[in-house]
């Protein structure tokens, strides 16, 4: 991709290697002539960071001179995963590092195995956001993004007789090379205290005298781009000093404002360095919210305007009002966030204030368009009345960004006719969307390489990775004999790899010729993990009570599950332990052998993932439809050639359009059948197959009788709530629609090649040019090589 020294470094073999024993001596300090593999990693990560480094201070140098509107992406959570295999793919260096390790006598791949995972955040947002970095940075956009450095990353699941224990990820211990410490670069973050009144020029402002004061410090972590030398910047806080101040145990609104104040802080020092005035500021500033969490920013910049900067209320309102662009990523009312009026009252006096002027001028605005409709106009105020009063964050959003969107198309209209009806009603052209995506990097070229080549080989060229849409052009050979081979062989490959750790972890002995059924994601009752479980419950009883003779017929399966239970979430805890029990009873029934496994993968995170889809036949996503704003994991089981058995939920409506019903396997209630279903109450019409595996489970057929009833209760009845009775027998027949399929090993590859065909709408290279066209209005800005 580039030349062999396109900065004082050089990329050539050699000079890799002399790096690399340069920094085991010098920065890991060890002897050049005895290290292992942990330290190898050490020294070829600084040697690889050392040349991110120099495109990065290229890239500011760059942006800084042609002075572009800049995005900040503002986001509470990042899943980053691991830097090592991306970093080299994107910089184009990866065969050089393989060689140089080699003639050490490393192997890369060992050596990407000893880093640890990078989980600042929880689920689908925050690996949206680390994808949307990797997009922003190969499409050349002048963006940087916004976190917070947690001293622990999310918790590390533990399974102990099938219960999840919590175990705190000290991801720290070992060091983190992949980030830079700026001493210099750090902010005083202000908590607390009084706010007082002073007159200048007989002119009153507002003075926040604060009670405490943090101070919070830069890491930068270098996002590269592929293809480009643009590498943009990550820059996460951390209180200082963090031995006393540990940011990570804070209250939420604590983390919350910490970072948002740091990041404003540092946005408003950058534009004033080369402006004199706030006149262009959204001219040159775009700021994104990555759902509510960040959304105390907008009375933050108020502050600062009306406060520090001086200017009158209504020329900061003015600049606010363009500043700013919402994304929510929920489809629930009850999942949007709230915050108690009188801790922010407490925490942060002077942002109170602020957030009830923006509220009385919306309310006096409302009713001179609305006129006195009390129960409307108490619906879309900022602040929730009641016992205790609440500031309503994605009210506050709405009211002041330019731009609210959703995630995917479904999720739009479930914003528009529900979540925020009211606001759609009153400002219809504020309201879009931009369908999540996934990206290409990360999910073909680093977990399946040889995918990756197969595809580059096939479609002659590797200019898919970043012009995803060429992967459209497998379509031609989906029928092609020899690419089938091919396909069918890569794919067992990676199979053989996941049957080998999942032995290595659970002991369970797998076959690879059996059909990889694989659900990874949070657990969550509206995902619907359950209802895999009970179907899976069914196929062994369907089994057990067959004719011998019969048995000949039935597909092998592996289902596959693995995903983490929020910790006060007890039914998703007790899911966790019911895929155990049955797992148990399965595995070890002799008369079943290799018909029928169960397999709980434990401490589900991002390079579980990369290991998991690659190798997956067949994946599920069988949300209640209606519930599920978008979902991403979809995408990259897809662009991995993985069949989807799928609900008609958040972004696989737009998956079935494209890639179409009949290479996928969708069941169950459509979005606009659900209310109906709920409101016709459930008792008399669960289907028998249904009432008869739940039955087994609160009989105390896989054990632990008393412990699974409140689980039971939440499918039964009126307890139902997100329709699995309604759905279980759509459920089977797409599962046996997927037997059948799978049995026809030609269709099945040919379904696989048309999946990957179909897949690049859903990277986010596409979402980050909507977005960046539709939403921020910024343009590429492409540092010379
Ligand atoms: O937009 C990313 C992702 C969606 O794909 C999922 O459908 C949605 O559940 C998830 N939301 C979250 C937590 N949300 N909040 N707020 O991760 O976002």
């Amino acid at each position: 991709m580039f030349g062999l020294m396109d900065g004082f470094l050089k990329n050539d073999p050699l000079s890799l290697q002399k790096d690399i024993l340069h920094h085991v001596e010098y920065t890991v300090a060890r002897s050049r002539f005895s290290f292992d593999d942990f330290e190898a990693y050490q020294a070829l990560s600084h040697s690889v960071r050392d040349r991110l480094i120099e495109r990065w201070h290229d890239t500011h140098q760059y942006f800084k001179r042609k002075d572009p509107k800049r995005l900040y992406f503002l986001s509470l959570e990042y899943l980053m995963g691991r830097s090592l295999s991306n970093s080299v793919i994107n910089l184009g260096i990866k065969d050089q590092c393989a060689d140089a390790l080699r003639q050490l006598g490393f192997e890369f791949e060992v050596l990407a195995e000893q880093e640890g995972d990078a989980a600042l955040g929880n689920g689908g947002l925050a690996r949206l956001s680390a994808c949307q970095m990797d997009s922003l940075a190969t499409l050349d956009f002048p963006a940087w993004g916004y976190g917070l450095r947690y001293q622990y990353g999310l918790f590390r699941q533990v399974i102990l007789d099938g219960l999840q224990h919590e175990q705190p990820d000290y991801w720290l211990n070992f060091g983190n090379p992949w980030e830079i410490e700026r001493v210099h670069v750090s902010y005083a973050v202000k908590f607390y205290g009084t706010v007082e009144e002073e007159t200048l020029n007989g002119e009153k402002y507002k003075v926040w005298v604060p009670g405490e004061m943090v101070e919070a410090v830069a890491y930068d972590n270098p996002i590269p781009g592929y293809g480009t030398r643009n590498t943009i910047n990550l820059r996460l806080w951390a209180a200082k000093p963090s031995g006393q101040y540990d940011m990570g145990k804070e209250l939420r609104l604590k983390q919350q404002y910490f970072f948002v104040s740091a990041s404003l802080q540092d946005i408003i020092r950058r534009f004033k360095e080369t402006h004199n005035d706030f006149d262009n500021f959204p001219d040159k500033v775009a700021l994104q919210l990555n759902d509510t969490l960040p959304s105390l920013a907008i009375a933050e910049v108020m502050r600062v305007l009306v406060d520090e900067e001086r200017l009158s209320w209504e020329k900061a309102w003015g600049i606010v009002c363009k500043l700013f662009s919402f994304t929510t990523h929920t489809a629930q009312p009850e999942g949007l966030e709230k915050i108690p009026v009188d801790l922010i009252g407490s925490l942060l006096p002077r942002h109170l204030q602020v957030i009830y002027d923006i509220n009385f001028m919306f309310m006096e605005e409302l009713k001179r368009l609305i006129g006195l409709d009390y129960s409307r106009l108490s619906r879309m105020s900022i602040v929730e009345e009641g016992a205790v009063k609440h500031i309503r964050m994605a009210n506050l959003s709405i009211v002041c960004c330019h731009t609210v969107n959703g995630v995917s198309r479904v999720h739009l209209e479930i914003l528009k006719t529900r979540v925020f009806k009211d606001f759609y009603d009153l400002w219809p052209q504020k309201f879009q969307y931009k369908t999540n995506g996934v990206t290409q990097r990360r999910w073909i070229v680093v977990s399946n390489p040889s995918l990756c080549a197969l595809i580059s080989k096939w479609l002659g060229t590797e200019a898919w990775i970043r012009d995803v849409d060429l992967l459209m052009g497998l379509r031609e050979y989906a029928t092609d004999v020899n690419l089938h081979q091919e396909w069918k062989m890569v794919r067992r490959v990676n199979k053989m790899r996941l049957a080998e750790y999942i032995e290595a972890m659970s002991g369970v002995k797998i076959s690879v010729d059996a059909m990889f059924d694989v659900q990874i994601k949070r657990i969550h009752e509206y995902k619907r993990q359950l209802l895999n479980i009970l179907g899976i419950i069914h196929r062994y009883d369907c089994i057990k009570n067959m004719e011998k003779s019969d048995r000949r017929n039935v597909v092998p399966r592996v289902c596959i599950v693995g995903g983490k239970a929020a910790p006060g979430y007890d039914i998703a805890k007790k899911i966790i332990k019911l895929c155990h029990a049955v797992a148990e009873k399965i595995n070890n029934d002799p008369d079943i052998g290799d018909l029928l496994k169960l397999v709980f993968i434990p401490d589900y995170n991002v390079s579980v993932a990369e290991l998991v889809i690659p190798g997956s036949d067949l994946s599920q996503h069988i949300s209640t439809a209606g519930h599920e704003a978008s979902g991403t994991g979809s995408m990259k089981f897809l662009m991995n050639g993985c069949l989807l058995l799928a609900t008609a939920d958040g972004s696989t409506v737009e998956i079935i359009e494209e890639i179409g019903e009949d290479n996928m396997f969708i069941f169950g209630a459509k979005v606009h059948e659900v209310s109906a279903l709920r409101e016709k109450g459930h008792a008399d019409k669960v289907p028998l197959q249904f009432a008869r595996v739940v039955r087994m489970v609160r009989e105390g057929y896989f054990g632990f009788k008393d412990y699974f009833q409140s689980l039971c209760d939440t499918v039964e009845g009126d307890g139902d709530f997100f329709l699995l009775g309604d759905d279980f027998t759509s459920y089977l027949e797409a599962q046996a629609a997927a037997d059948r399929a799978f049995v026809d090993q030609e269709r099945w590859t040919r379904m696989s090649i048309l999946c990957t065909a179909g897949s690049g709408r859903f990277s986010s290279d596409r979402t980050m040019e909507e977005y960046a066209e539709k939403t921020w209005d910024i343009e590429p800005c492409k540092c010379p090589i």
